[in-house]
C-alpha cells in the first residue's frame, strides 16, 4: 500500500510568522517522509517548547505526537524509543530549548546513542520569547533590540561529536536539495542522528550581520558536498568523477554517494572538529559520518513493545528467585 501525501501533512496550518525559516524545514519533513513512504502511523514526534516545538502540528498529522517540557524532548524520545523500540522517534528542538536549559538532556542522548533523528532548528535567538539571544549566537554580533552578545557561542554540532555523535550534518533551512537529502540519510542511520538547520527568525533574527539571518547565510554559507543515495542496480554514477566521490555503504543496502565540494571526508572525526571550528565560514553538508552500536543493541533490550508485553511484571515465584540470587 503506499500513503499519499496527505497523510504527512500537519494537523493544523502553521501559526508561525510568514517567512519563518522553521516552515520551510516542516515542508521538507514532508516531502522527505513522504517520498521514502515511512509509516506515520509508527513513527512518534517529540519536541520541546518555543516555536520550534510548536512545528510538529504542521506535519505527519496520522502520527504519535508529545509537546513535552522545556528542554526536555531528548529525555521524553529517550524514554519513547526504549519503551518501544518500533517506533522511529523524531525529535524537533530549537537552539535555545537544547543549547540553553536542555544541553545535559541533550548530551546524555548524544553519548547514549539513542536511535532517533533529532532536528535542531537553529536561529540564534529564542524567538517565542520575543528574541534574547540564544547560546549559539555569535560572539559580538548584535541585534538592534538586543544590542551586543558579549557570550562566547555555543556550536552544537562540535559538542556532539565530542559526546560520539556517529551522525551530524548541518544545513539551511532554505536549501530543499541539502535538507531532503539529509533527512533521508537521517532517517535510514541506525542511531543518534543529529541535523543542525540554521533556520532564520524573521521577527527577531534577521538583520543583516546577524549570525542567523539570510544574508549572513548568503555571505558565509560554504557546501562541503553534493549527495545522492543509491542502489547498486542503478548502475555506475555517472555525475561524479572518481577521484572526488565517496562511497559509502548505508544499512538497508543502498550507498551514500558523495562529491566532495571542499577537501572534507566525513569519515575523519579530525577533519569535521577542523572545518567546525573554522569561524570565517559556516560550512554545511554532510560533517561527520560513522555507525556504531546504538544503545539498544548495546543493552540487548526487548524487541517487543512494553505495550505488548503480556506479563508486565514478574511472578512472585520469579522474583523471589531473583532476590535469592543476591543472597
Ligand atoms: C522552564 C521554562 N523556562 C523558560 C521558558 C520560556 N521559554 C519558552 S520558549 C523559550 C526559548 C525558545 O527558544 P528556542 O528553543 O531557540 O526556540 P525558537 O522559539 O527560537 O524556535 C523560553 C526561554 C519556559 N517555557 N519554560
Ligand atoms: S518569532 Fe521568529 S521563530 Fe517564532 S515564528 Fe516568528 S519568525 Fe519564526
Ligand atoms: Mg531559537
Amino acid at each position: 500500500m503506499k500513503f499519499d501525501k496527505t497523510n504527512y501533512e500537519g494537523a493544523t496550518p502553521s501559526t508561525l510568522c510568514l517567512g519563518c525559516g522553521h516552515d520551510q524545514i516542516s515542508k521538507h519533513i514532508i516531502q522527505a517522509f513522504y517520498q521514502e513512504q515511512i509509516n506515520p502511523f509508527s513513527l512518534a514526534k517529540i519536541s520541546g517548547i518555543g516555536c520550534s516545538s510548536k512545528t510538529p502540528s504542521y506535519f505527519l498529522k496520522q502520527s504519535k505526537g508529545f509537546n513535552s517540557l522545556h528542554g526536555r524532548m531528548a529525555s521524553i524520545a529517550t524514554g519513547v524509543k526504549i519503551a518501544n523500540k518500533n517506533l522511529k522517534v523524531l525529535g524537533v528542538s530549537g537552539d535555545g530549548d537544547t543549547g540553553s536549559i536542555g544541553l545535559g538532556s541533550f548530551l546524555h542522548t548524544v553519548r547514549k546513542n539513542i536511535p532517533m533523528i533529532y532536528i535542531l532548528e537553529n536561529n540564534g535567538v529564542y524567538g517565542l520569547t520575543k528574541g534574547q539571544f540564544s547560546p549559539t549566537s555569535q560572539k559580538n554580533s548584535s541585534l538592534k533590540k538586543r544590542k551586543t552578545n558579549f557570550l562566547e557561542s555555543m556550536d552544537l554540532c562540535d559538542l556532539a561529536l565530542s559526546a560520539g555523535c556517529g551522525f551530524i550534518a548541518r544545513s539551511f533551512s532554505g536549501d530543499s536539495k541539502q535538507m531532503l537529502t539529509l533527512l533521508k540519510l537521517a532517517i535510514q542511520y541506525p542511531g543518534f542522528a543529529f541535523l543542525d538547520v540554521i533556520s532564520p527568525c524573521v521577527a527577531y533574527g534577521n538583520e543583516k550581520d546577524f549570525s542567523h539571518s539570510f544574508s549572513f547565510m548568503k555571505e558565509k554559507r560554504k557546501t562541503l558536498n553534493e549527495m545522492d543515495i543509491i542502489f547498486e542496480d542503478q548502475g555506475p554514477y555517472k555525475d561524479f568523477s572518481a577521484e572526488k566521490t565517496i562511497k559509502i555503504p548505508l544499512p538497508q543496502g543502498s550507498f551514500l554517494i558523495l562529491k566532495k565540494l571542499e577537501n572534507h571526508d566525513p569519515r575523519k572525526k579530525e577533519q569535521a572538529q577542523k572545518i567546525l571550528r573554522n569561524k570565517d565560514h559556516l560550512s554545511t553538508g554532510l560533517l561527520y559520518y560513522e555507525e556504531k552500536e546504538n544503545f539498544l543493541e548495546q543493552y540487548n533490550l526487548s524487541k517487543q513493545a512494553l505495550v505488548d508485553i503480556e506479563e508486565k511484571t514478574p511472578s512472585p515465584q520469579i522474583l523471589d528467585e531473583i532476590l535469592d540470587s543476591y543472597r
